[in-house]
């Protein structure tokens, strides 16, 4: 594909219900999409950088700048055979890999639109989980009483979700897993910490191992990883990792120091869909199960999530659930849903094999700029 347009929009969409994690409380979602031309094809990908620093170093305008002033200068005219030659194309480009995926991505939905197959296909998904559909699970947010998380609970674990994970942080960590626990019994639950926690905080941590977590999500430094190996030592709760692992070569040193027993994949921190799939890989082949990551994305990047999701080692159900939770009404129509038992189904028209309202892309954008040759 010879690369001769790039779109960016900022776009904005209020949220359904705030969210709130350790590092704050947002009422609407601000993203960079990415519109990709190639060959008379065009390709979508969402950038999940939010608007301010706080999960990640990267900003919906850092983004837009990098894309702007590096990223869209070492692809723009050029001749790429296949997506996977993306990320290293960018190589010189250091971290931003949020910018970095939104633009692969897109490559990527580019390149399976002209192929005429489904995105799960080209990235080597298993055909039995795109037919059967993707396990899906929710992230819940810091609410304002315990009373509300157990009736949010009740209200997910009714609409089907196979996996409920509540955000945690000092003061809202042991008494909510409680409240859950003693509410709704021996569901499948799990807790995200977001790096509220620092090693010393260990003893506290421990008293989790009572009630079972599948695991607890990030629960020291955004880019530690030997902490948490010596936090793993000292807790029965598997640590699976989020934040800190940015490339594959941080996820194969947490696996040799123990770090975690579980790793989180989201595309936009590593990278993109070729970076995933080599740390998706790598996991499996040191027999550590993977799930995937959701960063409230709209229909767009949870169509991307949802067909990286069909690869085999995605074991554990993810947090790609349905449009309704976040966006009503989402960018694509219909929206992503969850069915009775659960699960999602895999679209299986070419590409990311959605449907985008263009007015309602058009409403939502606050800037657009056009970048050629
Ligand atoms: O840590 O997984 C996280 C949302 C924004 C930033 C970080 C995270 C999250 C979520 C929400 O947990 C997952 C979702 O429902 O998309
Ligand atoms: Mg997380």
């Amino acid at each position: 594909m010879r690369i001769e347009r790039i779109e960016l929009r900022l776009l904005r969409l209020p949220l359904v219900r705030f969210f709130e994690t350790s590092f704050g409380r947002i009422h609407d979602r601000a993203f960079v999409l990415v519109t990709l031309e190639a060959d008379g094809a065009v390709g979508l990908g969402e950038c999940v950088a939010d608007a301010n620093p706080f999960y990640s170093s990267e900003t919906t305008r850092t983004a837009w700048h990098v894309i702007e002033e590096f990223i869209a200068p070492l692809l723009l005219g050029r001749e790429i055979d296949h997506p996977r030659d993306v990320y290293p194309a960018l190589g010189r480009i250091r971290g931003h890999n949020m910018a970095k995926a939104a633009v692969e991505m897109a490559a990527w939905d580019l390149y399976a639109r002209q192929a005429g197959q489904p995105l799960w296909q080209v990235l080597g998904g298993s055909a039995a989980t795109a037919r059967s559909g993707i396990a899906s699970g929710v992230s819940i947010g810091i609410q304002d009483s315990f009373d509300q998380l157990a009736d949010r609970v009740a209200a997910e674990l009714a609409d089907g979700y196979r996996r409920i994970k509540i955000k945690i942080k000092p003061g809202w960590d042991i008494a909510a897993v409680e409240t859950v626990r003693s509410r709704h019994g021996n569901i499948p639950l799990m807790v995200d910490a977001n790096a509220a926690y620092q090693l010393a905080d260990a003893p506290h941590l421990a008293r989790l191992d009572a009630y079972d977590l599948m695991m607890i999500e990030q629960p020291l430094d955004y880019d530690d990883v030997l902490d948490h190996a010596r936090l793993q030592a000292e807790i029965s709760t598997p640590v699976c990792l989020d934040e800190s692992l940015h490339t594959v070569k941080i996820a194969a040193e947490a696996i040799a120091a123990r770090a975690c027993r579980i790793i989180n994949i989201k595309p936009g921190r590593v990278g993109g869909h070729a970076q995933s799939i080599a740390m998706h890989d790598l996991a499996a082949a040191h027999a550590i199960p993977v799930w995937h990551g959701g960063m409230l994305e709209s229909g767009i990047g949870r169509a991307h999530n949802l067909h990286l999701s069909t690869l085999p080692n995605f074991v554990l159900p993810g947090d790609v659930a349905a449009s309704r939770r976040y966006f009503e009404p989402d960018l694509i129509e219909p929206g992503i849903a969850v069915r009775a038992d659960g699960t999602i189904a895999v679209p299986s028209e070419p590409g990311i094999g959605v449907t985008v309202v263009q007015e309602r892309i058009e409403r939502a954008t606050e800037h657009r700029l056009d970048l050629r040759p």
